[in-house]
């Protein structure tokens, strides 16, 4: 055969062979494990592959701006149990991102963060590429695992191994760098699609030992004052059934961390959520689910606390969290549904409840807190002060218990977290761990794509200023977000007054301003709100027909305290200038 027949017979071969590349197989990747949803910012080098992937039927969100796709990923991750995707362009798309990543990492959210790189060749020897950045040791530190695919052959199982990074174990953010170059690598279609791994039992089920749920029962059966703390970890858990029926059948008081409210409804006659001060300072024994014995506890120790012994006992999918701040007696290691499913058949049918003058001293506090509160809920006042608006949100939660609420700021926070009850799992999200401000609008849109549920976003005028832009990113997608700012001209204050000078003191804003106009630009609904009433009728308004809204609730500017409830962690000065 002549070298010209040979050659013609080659490229038609070629021309009959099916091809794939990185942009296909990425997608196929994704489709095959389910993850049907990106949250991101389009650009080079990931442009395409953006445009690709809703044209085979991937749900693409586009953001403003990444860290707010980043937290929209990592919250979808929490409510979902499958890691949030979120994609992003090269070195600045991907440091917008990398915050959300570290923050779904310190938050136990799933998520991954997917950016496109610049060429692999230029940026090691730093010859000053596109966007030149190296990305993989960046990451590294901020997140629980980082890969980097250089050959299309390796998607399949590069993105399986991220699947497994982000949801095994104690949950977390992962890191996946796809330089350019691997979108447009061409490699055969067939080979392409058996390269793809469909990850099996990703989470798979982590058993206590029988020793350690023994361990636990004998030191619950010891107590005297019983208190079971729900973190957001049991939240994630999805084990609601199994532990609704561990609290009701120890009958012990429990207390909810901020993102686990509405696991057992706060109304249920054991909550504990009124009584804090009581149950941590008087609770001889304390079972901690899902959470962590971080600052938000006060460390397990310290005046919060009391002075009386505490025995803990902890359940966690995590080790190396126990005795991290102080001792646990009873270490119940294994994923939360394995641990309480076990307890409850350790227990047995015959289990004596925990003791009843226990669980009245908690409830006689618990109504008197409850009691002390409601008449502030109800004034009608203008400007509103903080309770006279929440007393109206309050209602509307109540009578719309599916509704998420999503919640950020100091004072909006903090007085928040007490007076709107929860009445169902996993319906509230806030600023976790970090109390970091930013995560509202991506929350906001993430919660309203993964749930189809109403949301309710309820924002301190600083914090909604983080990512505000999005509010055109929820008029895009036509969301049912109703946006409450507790606008009261300022970080935790709009009053303070700069002494010496012309410039605004360093925490307020511009004063009266009319953030509901920001939503009118969009096409949304916006809404100068004055009263309680005024606010009632247009969020109800809003709720009822899902339109995207945003209302701007006039509060008194000096109605705040200093960082809310946490002003305690500001350090103090000696030499503070009056
Ligand atoms: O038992 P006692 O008697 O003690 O009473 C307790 C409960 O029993 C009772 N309670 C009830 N009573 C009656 N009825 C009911 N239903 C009820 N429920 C409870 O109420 C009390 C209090 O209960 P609580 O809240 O559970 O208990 P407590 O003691 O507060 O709990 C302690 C904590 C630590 C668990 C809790 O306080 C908590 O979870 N705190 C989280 C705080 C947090 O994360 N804050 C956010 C950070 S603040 C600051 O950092 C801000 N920044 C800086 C910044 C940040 N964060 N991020 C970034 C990226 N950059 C900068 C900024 C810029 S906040 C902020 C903006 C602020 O301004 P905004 O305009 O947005 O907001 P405004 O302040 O509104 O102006
Ligand atoms: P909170 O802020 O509500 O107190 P934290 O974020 O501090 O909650 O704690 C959550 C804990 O839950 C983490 O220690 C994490 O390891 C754990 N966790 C998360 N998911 C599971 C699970 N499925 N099973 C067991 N533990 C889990
Ligand atoms: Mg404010």
């Amino acid at each position: 055969m002549s070298a010209a027949v040979q050659s013609l017979e080659t490229k038609t071969a070629d021309a009959e062979q099916e091809l794939t590349d990185g942009f296909n197989l990425m997608i196929d990747a994704l489709k095959l494990n389910g993850l049907t949803t990106i949250y991101g910012v389009p650009g080079i080098p990931i442009t395409d592959f953006g445009r690709m992937a809703q044209a085979a039927g991937i749900r693409v969100i586009s953001f403003r701006h990444e860290q707010n796709a980043g937290n929209a990923a990592s919250i979808a991750g929490f409510l979902t149990k499958k890691p949030g995707v979120c994609l992003t362009v090269s070195a600045p798309g991907f440091l917008n991102g990398l915050t959300a990543l570290a923050h779904a990492t310190t938050n136990c959210f799933p998520m991954i963060l997917i950016s496109g790189s610049s060429e692999r060749e230029i940026v090691d020897l730093q010859q000053g590429d596109y966007e030149e950045m190296d990305q993989l040791a960046i990451a590294k530190p901020l997140c629980k695992a980082a890969f980097r695919v250089l050959h299309a052959a390796d998607i399949g199982i590069g993105l399986a191994r991220a699947i497994r990074a982000a949801v095994s174990g104690r949950p977390g953010g992962v890191y996946l760098d796809l330089p350019a170059k691997l979108f447009g690598q061409v490699m055969n279609a067939e080979a392409g699609a058996k390269s793809l791994v469909k990850v099996i039992d990703a989470a798979p089920a982590q058993i206590p030992a029988p020793s350690a749920v023994k361990r636990a029962l004998d030191v619950l059966k010891g107590a005297k004052r019983p208190l079971i703390i729900l973190g957001k970890g049991a939240a994630y858990a999805q084990a609601d059934d199994d532990i609704r029926a561990l609290v009701e059948k120890s009958g012990i008081p429990f207390l909810p961390m901020s993102m686990a409210k509405g696991l057992l409804p706060d109304l249920h006659p054991l909550c504990a959520g009124a009584a804090r001060s009581t149950v941590l300072k008087d609770a001889d024994v304390v079972m901690l689910i899902g959470a962590r014995l971080n600052w938000l506890l006060s460390h397990g120790k310290g005046k919060t606390w009391g002075t009386a012994p505490k025995k803990f006992i902890q359940i966690d999918i995590e080790p190396k969290e126990m005795d991290s701040n102080v001792e646990i007696v009873a270490p119940v290691v294994g994923d939360i549904g394995s641990c309480v499913s076990a307890l409850l058949a350790a227990m047995g049918s015959n289990w004596s409840a925990a003791p009843a003058d226990w669980v009245k001293t908690v409830s006689s506090k618990r109504e008197e807190n409850v009691a002390k509160m409601a008449p502030r809920l109800m004034n009608n006042n203008s400007p509103m002060d903080y309770h006279g608006a929440l007393g109206v949100l309050r209602t509307i939660i109540k009578e719309r218990p599916d509704a998420i609420l999503v919640n950020e700021g100091a004072n909006t926070l903090d007085l928040a977290r007490g007076v709107i009850d929860m009445y169902q799992p996993r319906k509230r999200l806030d600023v976790g761990t970090w109390g970091v401000m930013g995560i509202g609008m991506g929350y906001a849109i993430a919660a309203a794509i993964e749930t189809g549920k109403p949301v309710l976003a309820v924002e301190g005028d600083s914090a909604f200023g983080f990512s505000g832009m999005e509010v055109e990113t929820i008029c895009r997608y036509k969301l049912p977000v109703c946006i409450v700012i507790f606008n009261n001209d300022g970080i935790y204050r709009g009053t303070d007054l700069n002494s010496v000078g012309s410039d605004p003191a360093p925490t307020v804003f511009v004063k009266g301003s009319r953030y509901d106009k920001m939503m009118e630009a969009f096409g949304g609904v916006g809404v100068h709100a004055t009263t309680p009433d005024e606010l009632k009728r247009a969020v109800n308004a809003a709720m009822d027909s899902g339109k995207p809204t945003l209302i701007n609730a006039a509060i008194d500017p000096a109605a705040g305290s200093e960082s809310g409830r946490i002003g305690n962690l500001n350090p103090q000065s000696a030499l503070k200038k009056k």
